[in-house]
Parts: C-alpha cells; sequence; structure tokens
C-alpha cells in the first residue's frame, strides 16, 4: 500500500449566500485587466513583487515539484541589456521570420520590433520553466506536465498584480535563450514569459478588443 503524509484541510470555503457575489466580484475584477504596453517609470515596491510571486508559487503543478522561477530585475542595466536582445530577436520577426499569416494575426495590437517598456517598467519577471530538476544526489529528476504548471503560476502571477493595482504585460520575444544568459540560468531552465510589471504611462490607451461571451468558450454537457 501507499502510505504517504497527510494533515487536515484548511477549507475554509464561504457562507452560501455570498458564494455568487464573490464569484461576480473577482470576474468584474478580472475584466478590467489589461494588458499595457506603454508604462511610466513610476517605481513599485519590491515587496509587492514578492507577494505576487509568493502567489505564483502557490499555483498546482505536476506532482507538486513547482518547475519554476521567477527571476524579478529591477536592475536598470540588466533591462536595458534585455531590451537589446529582444529588439534583436524582436527585428527579426517583424522582418520576416514571423510570416505573413502571424503578421496579419497581430495587426490589430499595433505591436512592433520596438520594445521601449523593457527600460521604461520598473520590473520585469522572467518566468523560466525547469523542464528537468535535480534531487539531493544531483541526478536529474524528470519533471512533469511543466509548460501546464508554469502556465497556471503565471497566471496567479498576473492576477495577483492586477488585484494590487498593478499591470502587466506577457511579453515573449522568440527565442528567448537570450534571457538564460542574461539572468545567469542554467540549462534545464527555459524562459516562457518575460512579464513586464509597473503603471500605465498617462495618457496610456490599448487596442480595442474584448473578449469573447460565455456562450462561445463554454458548453455544459
Ligand atoms: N513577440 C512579439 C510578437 C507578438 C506575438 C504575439 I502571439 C502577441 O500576442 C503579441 C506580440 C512581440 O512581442 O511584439
Amino acid at each position: 500500500m501507499n502510505v504517504y503524509a497527510t494533515m487536515p484541510l484548511a477549507f475554509e470555503g464561504c457562507p452560501e449566500d455570498e458564494r455568487q457575489a464573490r464569484a461576480e466580484a473577482f470576474l468584474t475584477t478580472m475584466r478590467k485587466r489589461r494588458t499595457v504596453r506603454d508604462y511610466s517609470d513610476r517605481p513599485v515596491p519590491r515587496e509587492l513583487i514578492e507577494a505576487a510571486v509568493r502567489t505564483a508559487g502557490t499555483a498546482p503543478s505536476g506532482a507538486n515539484q513547482q518547475p519554476w522561477a521567477f527571476v524579478c530585475i529591477s536592475d536598470p542595466e540588466l533591462k536595458r541589456k534585455i531590451r537589446e536582445g529582444a529588439e534583436e530577436e524582436e527585428r527579426a520577426f517583424y522582418a520576416g521570420r514571423a510570416g505573413e499569416e502571424w503578421l496579419d494575426a497581430l495587426s490589430h495590437l499595433g505591436t512592433d520590433e520596438n520594445k521601449p517598456f523593457l527600460e521604461s517598467a520598473p520590473w520585469l519577471i522572467a518566468i523560466f520553466a525547469q523542464r528537468w530538476g535535480h534531487d539531493a544526489q544531483g541526478r536529474k529528476v524528470k519533471h512533469y506536465y511543466v509548460p501546464e504548471s508554469v502556465g497556471i503560476a503565471a497566471g496567479f502571477l498576473i492576477a495577483s498584480l492586477h488585484q494590487a493595482g498593478l499591470a502587466t504585460l506577457t511579453h515573449t520575444p522568440a527565442p528567448m535563450n537570450f534571457l538564460n544568459q542574461l539572468c545567469g540560468r542554467p540549462d534545464n531552465e527555459k524562459a516562457l514569459i518575460l512579464l513586464v510589471v509597473g503603471y500605465p504611462a498617462e495618457g496610456c490607451v490599448v487596442p480595442a478588443i474584448g473578449k469573447k461571451p460565455l456562450e462561445e468558450i463554454a458548453s455544459f454537457l
């Protein structure tokens, strides 16, 4: 028999008559989240970033292996180098590597190879996925459901930052290998998302886009 350690569940729940209102209140909050590409240089205290990363660290993961690393960057010189690395990849992307179909799909977002936000925003969080880990003896340990796990953690991170009144951008320069080198990360880690965090610049505008209605994204069988 598989014997494993257990502890009592500290399940808080909520009063029955508040449940729907709480769900709707969270929906109202999350509906106001927008991806922001124009940042002010107003600083964000490190403690806020720490709380958000701790929240991300509560995410479920395959075999509870927690196969993630969050590198939080505020150093201006490192941000400058990251911008340089990202813009180099993006120039190739927008100059043709993406292909016409992909560029077409992006055209309504107004993105291009210039990424000034990588320097103006106070924080960048490079999210790395650990494709494998190491045991106490230094042997390779296989990790399971890595992209799923890190994707969920990234969602928690974005929700926490939004809840704290901060704006984010899930930036994905591709390929992101340059981040391993700049952040000093090992081979077993792959950068998945470069999350930009801060306050929107004064007069910031965002693309006029909407989200699909429930009927389009859900079915009830
Ligand atoms: N990484 C590029 C292109 C890009 C790709 C997708 I898919 C987007 O939703 C947005 C942008 C860039 O950041 O410009």
